[in-house]
């Protein structure tokens, strides 16, 4: 290699490692609690309540632990503002299967969401802990609901 090319080599890795740790950083949001929750091909959550408090950063991290087709078995986890109808929100929901059967016409009635996943997936996202109650959180796909639904608890 000549020789001219090796300081502008060296700025080249320089600058590259800098634009990367500064994309990395930003993907890495603190948060004050982390929940994580997986679902099955038996249409299920693993964990159907979880307890957070008011005001806290939420990290929450939903993985797809089946091996079915996204198809045929995707899950996501999908949280409601208090007073949502859980079955109405989901009956929309199906109306939307190339939006992952999340329902945007609804989406005022969601706290967090996150995205439709297939085997061996994962999903994460942030939110902030609501006010004190007690909140549903479901999976969307169609006739999911009736099994895949838990509750959060805000103190
Ligand atoms: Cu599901």
């Amino acid at each position: 290699m000549n020789k001219s090319f090796l300081p502008l080599l060296v700025i080249a890795l320089l600058t590259g490692s800098i634009i990367f740790t500064q994309l990395i950083g930003a993907k890495e949001e603190k948060a004050d609690v982390t929940i994580a929750i997986n679902g099955t091909d038996t249409m299920m959550y693993d964990k159907t309540v979880f307890e957070v408090k008011s005001g806290q950063k939420v990290k929450l991290v939903f993985k797809n632990i089946g091996k079915l087709p996204k198809v045929a078995m995707g899950h996501n986890v999908v949280i409601l503002k208090k007073g949502v109808n859980v079955a109405a929100f989901c009956t929309e929901a199906i109306k939307f299967p190339t939006e992952g059967y999340f329902p945007k016409t609804k989406k005022d009635d969601v706290i967090a969401t996150t995205k439709l996943l297939g085997p061996d997936e994962s999903d994460t996202v942030f939110f902030t802990a609501p006010a004190p109650g007690v909140y549903d959180y479901v999976c969307t796909f169609p006739g999911h609901f009736a099994l895949m639904k838990g509750k959060m608890t805000v103190k």
